[in-house]
């Protein structure tokens, strides 16, 4: 159960990752003795509320005075009703696999082509521990955040959107959601077929519908987008604000634009392998990833 006391026993262990310019943090450490990652990050200031932020100012530390420059630290009153000033997330307890997806790692460029699929990655997808996907699979049968849900479409070729893990739902610009579709068919963008242009279609009309009636934001401010290689092999699409900060999982490479997708399926033969499926994938890859051995074996990254 996540309480004050229950985090304040927390003993960090060492710091994985950070960023400074968003004041975003990774730490390892244990929790009750299990092994656990806190992230730790500021929230953001909403533009309409800086004027309740400047009244609710309870201490000034100035430290340059140099006119017409100044420059402050400030201390807010703890008033009861006051916006958050952190977001926690709290992986407990952490795999191994998650302690390395949180690293700061060196990466490297792979040229990942259909062979390099097929020698490397599907064996990687079928080793892929089921548990894993818990959280998926625990969404889609209604056990976990069925509060959050947005919108559902039932049966086979049915999916949910909800807000991403990675969303506190405070800020419209930061807006990041997730659509998780109802089959297991789909591992990653390569299963994908001309089969599945109605799916994805439907997907996208929905976000739009969604995120307008819930959320006031237009589908002209929206990037939909596929990860590949994502870190769960269970078809799903993000959903980001177009004015979202820039973050590794939106840049060219790791990212797809979900129309690109359709748009491929489109133009890929009705039967045999997709465009999707015979494309090569250039792509920058973590040193800690449980792929990159078997990349550098196949000299899918090249080192020079
Ligand atoms: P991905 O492309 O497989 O991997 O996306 P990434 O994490 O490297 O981006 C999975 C997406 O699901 C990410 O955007 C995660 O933030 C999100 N996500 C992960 N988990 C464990 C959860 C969860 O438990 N609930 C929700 N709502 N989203 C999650």
């Amino acid at each position: 159960e996540v309480s004050t006391s229950s985090l304040a026993s927390f003993t960090p262990t060492r710091i994985l990752s950070e960023t400074t310019s968003t004041g975003s943090i990774y730490v390892l450490g244990t929790l009750h003795d299990l092994p656990t990652i806190i992230h730790l990050q500021k929230t953001v200031l909403e533009s309409e509320k800086v004027g309740e932020v400047l009244r609710g100012l309870e201490r000034l530390n100035v430290f340059l005075e140099n006119q017409p420059y100044f420059s402050t630290h400030a201390w807010l009153k703890p008033t009861p009703d006051r916006s958050p000033d952190l977001q926690i997330k709290i992986i407990c307890p952490a795999s191994e696999t998650h302690i390395k997806k949180y690293s700061q790692q060196e990466r490297w460029m792979v040229v990942e082509t259909p062979e390099v699929y097929e020698r490397v990655v599907l064996g990687y997808i079928d080793g892929f521990d089921e548990s894993r996907l818990g959280w998926v699979y625990a969404i889609l049968d209604g056990k976990k955040e069925a509060d959050r849900i947005l919108y559902r479409k039932q049966g086979e070729d049915g999916f949910v959107i909800l807000p991403d893990l990675k969303w506190d739902q405070t800020s419209m610009n930061a807006l990041y959601l997730t659509v998780l579709v109802q089959t297991r068919s789909i591992r990653s963008l390569r299963d994908l077929t001309p089969s599945h242009i109605p799916l994805l279609n439907s997907i996208k009309q929905a976000v739009y519908t969604t995120v307008k009636e819930k959320f006031g934001v237009g589908s002209n401010k929206l990037r939909l987008f596929v990860h590949y290689q994502p870190s769960y092999y269970h078809f799903h699409v993000h959903v980001v604000h177009i004015e979202a900060e820039p973050a590794s999982g939106m840049l060219v490479g790791q990212a797809h634009m979900l129309d690109d997708l359709i748009t491929l399926l489109e133009l890929s033969p009705s039967s045999g392998p997709s465009i999707l499926a015979q494309k090569t994938y250039t792509y920058p890859l973590g040193a800690e990833h449980g792929l990159f051995e078997g990349m550098k074996a196949v000299g899918a990254i090249t080192f020079d």
